[in-house]
């Protein structure tokens, strides 16, 4: 059945929003709102990825899927909705070093994927069959079907992703980035369709360097994304000079040596992005960020309801001309 939804019969064109965790997947939750399934494919970052107890962990898919699917934790964004954490308590009295929160369902979805992965299918079709087990209509892509991993330079030596964020709590100073095995990757099927087919191609708001850049390290997707005659749409992570969630507003200043705000992300994608979303409270830059040469739209970007999300979405595709 999943196959279906990245079947020839597809139609082209639609959006091709590229998201990373929490704040991509509220956005794709508006999208996934007001389009059809045919008409929208989430590419989600895996450069987060990660091996937990020999199990295939794929966070930020698993964000967007959870919350597409009406099933993530509310509060935190990320797993699943009133899990619990039985297995991963006796795993700490087995002696395991368990710091990464997986709950109960989530280790069930864990199993799951890594059991599919092991008969042969690809992360792809992995993801798209969990998804439609979670009654997810529209396809959830990561962004390769080889991996690609985010390994954080930093004072404190180099890590994996999980292990700056989750167990060192983004603590250690950022320093460099490295997505190991990206220049072996390709884009995903589904992935390399949608670049070649999309009526707009939409940045979620998710942390430019962590999430997305991960993306567009994936050989070829930032050239085809540069070379798209559609509006490449960027909906800014930063408000107000902070970031909603995560580090990114102090990765701007250690990597970019700037500081954080709305035109500093405007900055980052100059040259591949065509069309700019800010906050209202960054309407100062507005002029700065036309001057880059983008077309600019200055609204409520904060989603912290559903309505929040639909209206985000609706003004993204209005921009975009892509009709809803
Ligand atoms: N984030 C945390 O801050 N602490 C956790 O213990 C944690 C566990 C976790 C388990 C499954 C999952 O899908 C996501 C989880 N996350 C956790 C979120 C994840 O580390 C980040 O949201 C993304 O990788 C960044 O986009």
């Amino acid at each position: 059945m999943p196959e279906s939804k990245l079947s020839d019969n597809r139609r082209a064109g639609g959006v091709l929003a590229l998201a990373g965790g929490v704040g991509g997947a509220k956005l794709a939750v508006g999208l996934a709102e007001i389009l059809e399934p045919d008409a929208l494919t989430v590419v989600v970052n895996t450069g987060d990825d990660e091996t937990f107890y020999g199990l295939h962990v794929s966070p930020d898919i698993d964000t967007v899927t959870y919350s597409m699917a009406g099933l993530a934790n509310p509060e935190t964004g990320w797993g699943f909705a009133g899990d619990t954490f039985n297995a991963l308590e006796t795993l700490k009295t087995l002696g395991a070093d368990a710091w990464f929160g997986l709950g109960d369902h989530d280790l069930a979805l864990h199993l799951r994927r890594s059991e599919l992965l092991r008969s042969g299918m690809t992360l792809s079709e992995v993801t798209l069959d969990l998804a439609d087990k979670m009654g997810v209509q529209h396809p959830i892509v990561p962004m390769s079907d080889q991996p690609v991993r985010t390994i954080i330079e930093s004072g404190d030596g180099e890590m994996s992703f999980q292990e700056y964020f989750v167990h060192r709590r983004s603590e250690p100073e950022v320093t460099g980035l490295r997505f190991d095995g990206a220049d072996s990757a390709s884009p995903s099927p589904a992935f390399k369709a949608a670049l070649g087919s999309a009526d707009a191609i939409v940045f979620c708001p998710s942390n430019p360097f962590l999430s997305v850049d991960p993306i567009l390290a994936v050989p070829g997707v930032r050239r085809l994304v540069a070379a798209a005659l559609v509006p490449v749409v960027v909906v800014s992570p930063i408000i107000g000079g902070r970031a909603v969630k995560g580090p990114a507003a102090r990765i701007f200043e250690t990597l970019a040596h700037k500081p954080p705000s709305a035109l500093a992300v405007a900055e980052h994608y100059s040259g591949i992005a065509t069309h700019f979303v800010m906050d209202n409270e960054d309407e100062s830059s507005r002029q700065a960020v036309e001057a880059l040469g983008y077309q600019v739209l200055v609204t409520e970007t904060l989603m912290t309801t559903n309505k929040h999300k639909i209206d985000l979405a609706a003004a993204v595709c209005d921009m975009a001309g892509v009709s809803v």
